[in-house]
């Protein structure tokens, strides 16, 4: 696979000067600076291309060209918004950039409740706390209807037995304060969304309130209408994307469960079935996110690497750990759940210049002092490309593919 590093843009405080040191061929980004909803014109696209190609790179994947909430509610100006997305591909693969990853997720682009959970090295990793989400939903966000979902609520066979996390929720409640409140807003609102969704910003006055103005958007849709809504924005655009070569990728739903009340539709094998299905043309395709899809319990990734490859046009190599009480954190990505080696050898032999990513890294050493992006490591995830260049090594080995380190000489 194509080894490729989640960039920020010329803002971001990893060099593309360090990545050629450490092996990445290929550049995920996107062009972070221009506001929701508006075209991404030839000329801005062009200008990060040369620049990322001034490093001897290429710009490999678009992560994300983001889908508006009008596209996925399916709002008044959804028609409008889908030409605007188009002219946006058509750009983009004007300027040879032809791998699109985006998501479908309502209002929420990903969540965790604590960005630095320490492991048992020291260094320290995201986590997804049930109980905690909880509280945020039904104390913080006041949620109508949230206490008796949370009431409901079962975690998937295997894992959570016995755990009621409303109660759990509410012994948190005795416990939590003003400050701590602010944190977990931070966390859930601001600092997992701020860098990639664009509808929140650090320095966000009233998140919340913000936050409940985009839930309200979504009152009354269902899975169905969901499903019907990608469905609509993927039949409007795949005409663009056959006439320019365009590669649609979305990402699953991280983590793969419904929350607050919102549905979700890309968390499972029927999920993604019923998407590739729906629009049965090459160009629809998967990210296949191994970390996302591994949180959930009922996901068996490597089962669904080998059905779903064929129509996989981005990897993101990263490994999930499920607790026996159901929460989980990030694995090692020699780890956890996803079985980072056996996806190597699926992906490997379906097509190995598939770009590849390595997601979601641990803080370490001192990354921590640095400022990053939350997940966005430099050390943690160096560490996981070494990890990973060295699995594919062996992999290609074992396939009779040649491999290449790229920087050194052979
Ligand atoms: C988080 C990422 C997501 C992902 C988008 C794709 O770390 O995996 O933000 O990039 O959902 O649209």
């Amino acid at each position: 696979m194509e080894r490729t590093w989640r960039w920020f843009g010329k803002k971001d405080k990893i060099t593309l000067a360090m990545l050629k040191q450490i092996g990445v061929e290929g550049i995920v980004t996107a062009l972070h600076d221009v506001p929701l909803g508006q075209v991404w014109t030839r000329e801005a696209i062009h200008d990060l291309k040369s620049y990322i190609e001034s490093y001897g790179m290429r710009w490999s994947v678009v992560e994300s060209l983001p889908v508006v909430e009008t596209i996925k509610y399916g709002g008044p100006n959804r028609d409008e918004q889908i030409e605007v997305y188009k002219e946006s591909l058509r750009n983009l693969a004007a300027e040879d950039i032809h791998c699109i990853c985006y998501n479908f997720m309502p209002v929420l682009d990903w969540a965790r409740t604590d960005l630095s959970h320490e492991n048992p090295n020291g260094s320290t990793n995201l986590y997804f706390n049930y109980a905690e989400f909880c509280y945020f939903d039904i104390y913080i966000l006041q949620r109508e209807g949230a206490r008796e979902e949370w009431a409901k609520f079962k975690f998937p066979a295997g894992v959570g037995e016995g755990r009621n996390v409303l109660a759990e929720a509410d012994e948190l409640a005795k416990t939590m304060t003003p400050e701590k409140d602010h944190a977990l807003v931070e966390t859930i609102v601001i600092k997992t969304q701020g860098f990639v969704s664009g509808n929140f910003k650090e320095g966000d006055k009233e998140p919340i309130e913000k936050f409940r103005k985009f839930l309200d958007l979504y009152k009354g849709i269902d899975k169905a209408q969901l499903r019907a809504n990608m469905k609509y924005f993927l039949e409007a655009i795949m005409p663009t994307c056959e006439e320019c070569g365009m590669n649609m990728c979305v990402h699953p739903d991280d983590p793969p469960i419904e929350i607050l009340g919102l549905p979700r539709i890309v968390r499972t094998e029927e999920d993604i079935q019923w998407f590739l299905d729906a629009v049965p043309n090459k160009h629809n395709g998967l990210t296949f996110c191994a970390g996302s899809l591994s949180a959930g319990a009922y996901n068996n990734v490597v089962e669904m690497a080998r059905k779903f490859a064929p129509r996989t046009h981005f990897v993101h190599l990263r490994s999930c750990h499920i607790f026996p009480n159901g929460d989980f954190t990030e694995a090692s990505h020699l780890g956890g759940r996803a079985d980072i080696i056996e996806l190597a050898r699926i992906f490997e032999k379906e097509n190995p210049n598939l770009p590849m990513r390595v997601d979601h890294g641990m803080t370490m050493l001192d990354d921590d002092s640095k400022g990053y992006n939350a997940g966005y490591s430099f050390l943690g995830r160096m560490f996981d490309l070494g990890q990973v260049q060295g699995i594919l090594a062996t992999v290609d080995r074992e396939l009779g593919i040649e491999f290449k380190q790229p920087g050194f000489f052979d």
